[in-house]
């Protein structure tokens, strides 16, 4: 069991299933006192005496009055979620009803529990690691295939499983230079350098490795934006359309028709992409409002992930789309020429000296699928379905970068040949680093702040 770090002897209670009116919702209590509070309101049965994992059906009483016939799920500790006793109340599913079970619980001497609380305790009872429980709050909020699946291998384990072998390798390490130190007077060398300095490298490869897998697992979390940029009248708000496969951009033959920019989130195979259509991009205006819209474009440019540059096929030349190619970046831009339906053969033969450009008419909606192909490709490349982990945690990220510092000084102690204790003293450094991901190493503050985020009942 985890050291105690908060007073949490008492009982919470909260409601499990989303508020408001539904078949059935679910009330969950955990703590001490949790089967004496409910057998305390439940005539029908002691359940004082029930065996763990059993349900019960009867009624929940204050007084002589019903509150509702429920069913009732007991957990003994420590075989329960929390790790304590855990009592589950399956009731009618109006908000009233919830209401009134949730008070008539504190008046039995529960207490409401705070957002996180059960994972936290279940965290504290060493039911998790710290990466379990973030996982449970991402896998909350994950709204798409790709942030659930990562979510999962998380909670799973997989993340905090990588880790605690490196952390293993070099807690072993780390003994036997301390063991060195207590014999330093007999200059015996129990750790063999050459071995460490392999094992620190391969900690520096996997840190960099889970660091960059951080970029995508960022995109997977919170979508990745997709500006749709180019000449005014050139299809833009057309394509937003057909790509959400619905009116909800302006379009029409008038140039400057998309003012503001217009943001839509669009599910391609499992990632989420915030597709942003902006005001077409010209040299020159009078008009101010316009030239605060191409401002805007250009703004969206520089913090897109990805950039559609749509271009007319039938009034565009190949320096044109050079042009946008080079202020836009290889890895950035999609070439995207539109209105094929309108084109000359001749026309199209010249594009076709340029690789890379998806030719599709919008408004006919030719060819979106090799659109949404490139769009996929550019954000996964190979790396998504490669196996192995996915950051997608802030916090994680800022302790893997710390720990990669820590490391360089390991591998620059051991070419400098510093001394047993400076180097110790390094390696300790890197080992809290990685304790401090997986939760070994923790401090209240911390995870007040972590458990915060998730939403009350979890
Ligand atoms: N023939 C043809 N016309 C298209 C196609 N795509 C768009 N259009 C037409 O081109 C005109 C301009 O389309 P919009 O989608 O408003 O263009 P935009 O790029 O958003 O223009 P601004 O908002 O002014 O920058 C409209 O009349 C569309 O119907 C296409 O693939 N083929
Ligand atoms: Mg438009």
């Amino acid at each position: 069991m985890r050291e105690n770090l908060s007073s949490w002897n008492d009982t919470i209670v909260a409601l499990a299933t989303a508020p408001g009116l539904g078949a059935i919702a679910v009330i969950r209590l955990s703590g001490s006192d949790a089967i004496q509070i409910v057998n305390c309101v439940f005539p029908n049965k002691d359940l004082g005496q029930a065996k763990t994992h059993t349900a019960h059906v009867g009624k929940l009483m204050e007084g002589i009055q019903v509150i509702d016939e429920v069913v009732v799920t007991l957990y003994r500790a420590p075989k329960s979620y929390t790790g304590e006793e855990v009592v589950e109340i399956s009731c009618h599913g109006s908000p009233f009803i919830q209401d009134s079970i949730l008070q008539l619980m504190i008046q039995s001497g529960a207490r409401m529990a705070k957002p996180g609380e059960f994972t936290q305790r279940a965290f504290l009872n060493g039911k998790l690691d710290l990466t379990q429980a973030e996982a449970v709050a991402d896998l909350i909020a994950s709204n798409t295939e790709a942030s659930r699946k990562a979510a999962l291998y998380n909670l799973k384990g997989g993340f905090s499983t990588d880790l605690k072998l490196m952390r293993e390798k070099l807690i072993k390490f780390s003994a036997l230079i301390e063991l060195e130190l207590d014999f330093s007077q007999e200059d015996v060398a129990f750790a063999n350098k050459k071995e460490l300095e392999i094992l620190v490298q391969q900690l520096q490869l996997k840190t960099t490795t889970l660091l960059e897998s951080f970029k995508l697992g960022n995109v997977i979390k919170n979508g990745v934006q997709v500006a749709i940029v180019g000449k005014p009248n050139a299809g833009k708000s057309t394509l937003l359309n057909t790509l959400l496969n619905e009116h909800r951009a302006l379009v029409s033959e008038i140039p400057g028709t998309t003012r503001d920019t217009v943001e839509e989130y669009l599910n391609i195979q499992g990632v989420l992409y915030k597709l942003i259509d902006t005001a077409g991009i010209r040299q020159q205006t009078t008009d101010t409002i316009e030239q605060m819209g191409i401002d805007k474009s250009r703004e969206k440019i520089q913090e897109a992930d990805i950039v559609i540059a749509l271009f007319d096929v039938n009034t565009t030349t190949l320096d044109q789309i050079t042009t946008w190619e080079n202020e836009i970046g290889v890895d950035k831009i999609i070439l995207v020429g539109n209105k094929i339906d309108l084109a000359n053969k001749e026309k199209m033969v010249d594009f076709q000296t340029l690789k890379n450009i998806i030719f599709i008419s919008a408004k006919d909606k030719d060819n979106i699928e090799s659109l949404k192909v490139a769009i996929t490709e550019k954000v996964i490349g190979e790396g998504f379905n490669k196996e192995g982990t996915i950051i997608t945690n802030a916090r994680h990220v800022s302790s893997l970068k710390k720990l990669l510092i820590a490391l360089n000084d390991v591998e620059t102690g051991l070419i400098e040949n510093i001394t047993g204790d400076l180097l110790a003293l390094d390696i300790r450094q890197a080992l809290h680093y990685l304790g401090t991901i997986t939760g070994e190493i923790t401090n209240e503050d911390q995870l007040d702040f972590i458990f915060s985020k998730f939403c009350i009942g979890k």
